[in-house]
């Protein structure tokens, strides 16, 4: 079975950790592709920086620094210190010294001519990930926050520097109009048996995914069930700051609003399916009215088998859907 998961960076992790330990005790010969966002891009001292790549990059490698969500394990930050020094990087934002390595050669690979995919080809080709990653777009589209006061700042500077504590009304993409999905991101959506889409920030790492022109188009056509899984439960994030993303937009943060934000798919949405946590039993009813078959199922990734059998029960709701 080809199975194609669309999402950001930790939550879509552990997501695809999840999915692909099903897999591996499941036995039989599938596939796991990623589509990932790459809206959190950016420039930092000459180098292109991105999270969503690299927090599944490592993750799935093995090599991340669980606990950040980002970054490489036993990290040391000699060269971060310097760049601050100089000034070419902001002393707010870590460049540990491994990481380093990734953005050097990713940036020297790009300064080649080659795509981004081709450079996640690349990255992915040093371990056993045991998923394809694709970028949703081979453009550079990074978020910018538009500010309560006018201003706009980059993504990273409101959620890294600012802690998402500025007040914000929006997030605008610079020339997405003009991007186009890239190659892998189609075929991994066209040729899905299931498309899962991860407990991401629906706002920052779904949103300008989605926005991409022809994604969408894409989910529409596609003939496997789309399923997404709640990155809300009980009305809280499970770990950073969604909530001031979705306030931003004047979203509510909740499961039911979530599913809502990305709409039924015979309605103009994208969802064939929902999974909401147990303790948010009471949208189930109101989704399913909206066309959204919902359920309501453990939701806490916690460890190798939580997050497998989180995996299995998106299959197995996508499966009936089928
Ligand atoms: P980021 O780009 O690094 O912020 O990562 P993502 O956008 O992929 O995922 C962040 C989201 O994942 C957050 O909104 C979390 O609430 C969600 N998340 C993290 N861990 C879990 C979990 O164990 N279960 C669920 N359902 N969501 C989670
Ligand atoms: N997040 C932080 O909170 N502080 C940092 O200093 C930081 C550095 C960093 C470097 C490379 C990288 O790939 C991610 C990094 N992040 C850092 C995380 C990043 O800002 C967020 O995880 C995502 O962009 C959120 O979607
Ligand atoms: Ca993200």
């Amino acid at each position: 079975m080809n199975y194609t998961v669309i999402g950001g960076g930790v939550g879509c992790a552990r997501f695809v950790k999840g999915l692909r330990e099903h897999v591996r005790r499941d036995g039989g010969d599938h596939r796991i592709d990623v589509v990932v966002n790459t809206a959190d891009d950016w420039w930092v001292s000459g180098l292109r920086i991105a999270p969503d790549h690299d927090s599944l990059l490592y993750a799935l490698a093995g090599v991340n620094d669980a606990e950040r969500g980002w970054g490489r394990a036993d990290e040391s930050e000699r060269v971060s210190a310097e760049l601050a020094a100089w000034g070419t990087a902001p002393d707010w934002f870590t460049l540990g010294d491994l990481d380093l390595g990734t953005h050097i050669a990713r940036t020297a690979w790009l300064r080649d001519g080659l795509s981004v995919s081709e450079v996640y080809r690349r990255l992915g080709s040093r371990w056993d990930l045991g998923a394809t990653l694709h970028p949703a777009t081979d453009a550079e589209i990074d978020t910018h926050v538009l500010l309560a006061d006018g201003e706009r700042i980059h993504f990273q500077e409101w959620w890294v520097r600012h802690r998402a504590q500025l007040p914000a009304t929006g997030f605008v993409q610079r020339d997405i109009g003009r991007a186009t999905p890239s190659a892998g991101a189609l075929e991994a959506i066209a040729g899905a048996d299931a498309v899962l889409i991860a407990p991401s920030n629906p706002v920052v790492s779904v949103g300008p995914l989605l926005a991409v022109p022809g994604i969408r188009e894409a989910l529409a056509a596609a003939g496997a069930p789309v399923v997404g899984v709640s990155g809300i439960i009980s009305g809280g994030v499970v770990r950073g700051m969604a909530d001031a993303c979705l306030a931003a937009i004047g979203v509510e943060t909740s499961a039911e609003a979530v599913g809502r934000l990305y709409g039924a798919r015979d309605a103009g949405g994208v969802l064939d399916g929902w999974l909401v946590d147990e303790a948010d039993g009471d949208a189930v009813a109101p989704l399913e009215r909206a066309g959204i078959a919902t359920r309501s199922v453990p939701l806490w990734m916690r460890d190798a088998d939580t997050s497998a059998q989180l995996a299995a029960d998106a299959l197995e709701l996508s499966a009936a859907l089928r």
